[in-house]
């Protein structure tokens, strides 16, 4: 079943997180990905040097541009840059009626570049995240958003609970960063599912959160339910992260059409 996906993210021109990586993974699900760009960052596998957020009103023209004229079956939102683009995209997917609609509430690089502005923040949690089916934050994310200390699996599991108090159907807390294992923790507003896996000894790891939400939204167009869509996301994201290639002095990327989805 060949579906189209939407990502509405950044431009990461080394193309291992954002957009690039986005339509990759869309691809490699086999599924056709179209793309909406809401800021440009110069940056490599070392780190962000500058970011250029395009223009509230230009981001709404591409989204209405698309949208005139394509169905779309499900939407990743990776990083929005300002207050006033993440409240447009908020009001657009709302208007627009769009299924499916997974949010990676993209807020640091890994290096520590802010990709989401200060007042970005409380629009985020009060518009946007209750129009989620599923919010996947990674460990710092999940902290920021909900003002926990998010450093083991208790933490996580409560920090999921108080993410679903904010109106998304489901938090996905992602534990990349919890030790030697790689942890997931997804929250139904009913019970907890615990996805368990080793951690890959691998530096090919930039964009693995993008990766991992979009992965997710070409599995709920496939109707999957949102506990398998997180599964076979997870698998999806190991596979191309195992694989060896490697650029730059960096953090390396996935190799996104090494693996299938
Ligand atoms: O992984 C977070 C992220 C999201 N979107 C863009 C990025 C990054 C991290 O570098 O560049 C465009």
């Amino acid at each position: 079943m060949i579906r189209t996906i939407l990502s509405i993210a950044g431009w990461d021109p080394s193309a291992g997180a954002g957009l690039a990586a986005d339509i990759k993974t869309i691809a490699a699900f086999g599924h056709y990905g179209v793309g909406v760009v809401t800021s440009v960052t110069a940056q490599s596998t070392q780190g962000i040097h500058a970011i250029y957020d395009l223009p509230m009103e230009f981001i709404a023209q591409q989204i209405e541009s698309l949208t005139s004229d394509i169905e779309i079956h499900a939407v990743k939102v990776g990083m929005l840059g300002t207050a006033r683009t993440a409240s447009i995209v908020t009001s657009l997917i709302q208007s627009l009626k769009i299924a499916n609609v997974v949010v990676d509430p993209v807020l640091k690089s890994t290096t520590g570049t802010a990709l989401l502005e200060k007042k970005g923040i409380p629009v985020l949690k009060e518009k946007l995240l209750p129009l989620a089916d599923v919010v996947c934050p990674n460990m710092d994310e999940a902290a920021a958003l909900t003002g926990l200390k998010v450093t083991d699996l208790q933490s996580m599991k409560e920090a999921a609970r108080q993410l679903v108090k904010l109106g998304p159907r489901h938090a996905v807390v992602t534990g990349g960063h919890l030790g030697a294992r790689a942890i997931d923790v997804l929250y139904d507003g009913k019970q907890f599912s615990i996805y368990d896996s080793t951690k890959l000894q691998t530096t090919n790891t930039h964009g693995a959160g993008c990766t991992f939400a979009t992965a997710v939204a070409c599995n709920l167009a496939r109707n999957m339910s949102v506990a398998e869509a997180v599964d076979a996301a997870k698998r999806y994201v190991a596979r191309a992260m195992s694989h060896p290639y490697k650029i730059g002095k960096g953090e390396g990327p996935l190799l996104h059409l090494a693996a299938r989805g």
